[in-house]
């Protein structure tokens, strides 16, 4: 069987981006060596003793697991050695990281990056994954600001995620399809397996934490029902899908297809997804597939990010599964504004 590396893909698809000498290349060969190295401790995690919690509590209010730290410190550590990055964002940390160093004096990029998330799934060996977004730096020269971060998801120039499960998976793009790389632990590289990833245009799973069924908004509530009757020719009752790890959700759905929600809750009333790190970069991901992502009413790509850890509630998948809910969402607003 003919493998083609990692490596190799981005070296033939550089020609995709004349203006680019290679540092986009670089910057995603250092975002997939850290990836082998989160995957080998993820993969021994019962066994290390990097199990349990570290005691600390990150900026978003959630017991920090050892596992945790350790993928942010790996991730940080590459993107620091790469010299392609003038600034990291990271779910961990509370502020941005600037990268002033002779090495990345010319650095072009930022990358924004959610480590491990579903880390709560680690002790119970449920996959977990990694999310990271790239966007060209706006500002000028010097460590990136948060200025740089403050982008658009239609400005990102590629964006992907690890899925740490069964096998060890990265799934990104760069604005042209959406490619899977499966690694072979014999070799150590991550080998092609899902050229040209598309999803289907309508499915039958549904992924969301139905427990917050009461503090859904209306539309969402009759969405979920819909889903739930007896319908032959649409395939319904669909089936209920929800791992609790979004990145082994979505990466599900993205290839039998499917729709996963996280809407508004009384405890996240914004939505409990963040929008830099974890919902524009797989927006872009579904979207490249043929899929479709909004926040219920707004495309996600489209938002405007005013906080670093913004949320955003997440409606992403299948096109047509997507357009559904939003009907509904639009139906039932509409109707609550008239009582
Ligand atoms: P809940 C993990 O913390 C995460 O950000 C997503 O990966 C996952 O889908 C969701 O939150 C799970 O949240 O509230 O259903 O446990």
């Amino acid at each position: 069987m003919n493998v083609k590396t990692l490596g190799q893909f981005i070296i033939e698809k550089q020609a995709d981006f004349p203006y680019a000498k290679g540092e986009l290349s670089r910057l995603l060969r250092d975002l997939g060596i850290a990836s082998k190295i989160v995957n080998r401790e993820v993969n021994k995690a019962g066994l290390a003793e990097i199990l349990g919690e570290t005691g600390d509590i990150n900026v978003q209010g959630e017991k920090v697991k050892k596992l945790d730290v350790f993928a942010n410190d790996q991730f940080i550590a590459a993107l620091k050695a790469g010299g392609e990055v003038c600034a990291i964002a990271s779910e961990e940390n509370e502020d941005i990281i600037p990268v002033d160093s002779e090495i990345s004096k010319n650095a072009k990029y930022v990358v924004a990056i959610d480590p491990l998330d579903g880390s709560s799934n680690i002790d119970v060996n449920v996959s977990v994954g990694t999310i990271f977004s790239i966007y060209r730096r706006v500002t000028l020269s010097g460590p990136g600001t948060m200025e740089d971060f403050m982008q658009r998801g239609t400005e990102q120039i590629a964006a992907g995620y690890v899925i740490y499960g069964s096998s060890c998976m990265m799934v990104y793009t760069t604005g042209k399809g959406v490619n899977g790389f499966t690694l072979d632990p014999s070799i150590g590289e991550f080998c092609l397996s899902h050229p040209n990833m598309t999803t289907k245009k309508s499915a039958n799973t549904y992924s969301v934490n139905e427990g917050n069924y009461l503090h859904f908004p209306d539309g969402v509530k009759k969405y979920i029902k819909y889903c739930q009757e007896e319908d032959k020719a649409t395939g319904r009752p669909y089936s209920s899908r929800y791992i609790g790890s979004g990145v082994a959700d979505i990466h599900r759905n993205l290839i039998t297809g499917g729709i996963y929600i996280y809407p508004v809750t009384t405890k996240s009333p914004n939505g409990k997804l963040r929008l830099l790190y974890e919902c524009n970069p797989l927006a872009l991901i579904v979207e490249q597939a043929g899929g479709k992502a909004t926040d219920g009413k707004v495309r996600i790509l489209e938002k405007d990010i005013k906080e670093l850890h913004q949320r955003t509630p997440l409606f992403l998948g299948s096109h047509d599964m997507v357009e559904k809910v939003m009907e509904f969402m639009a139906k039932y607003a509409e109707e609550s504004i008239q009582k």
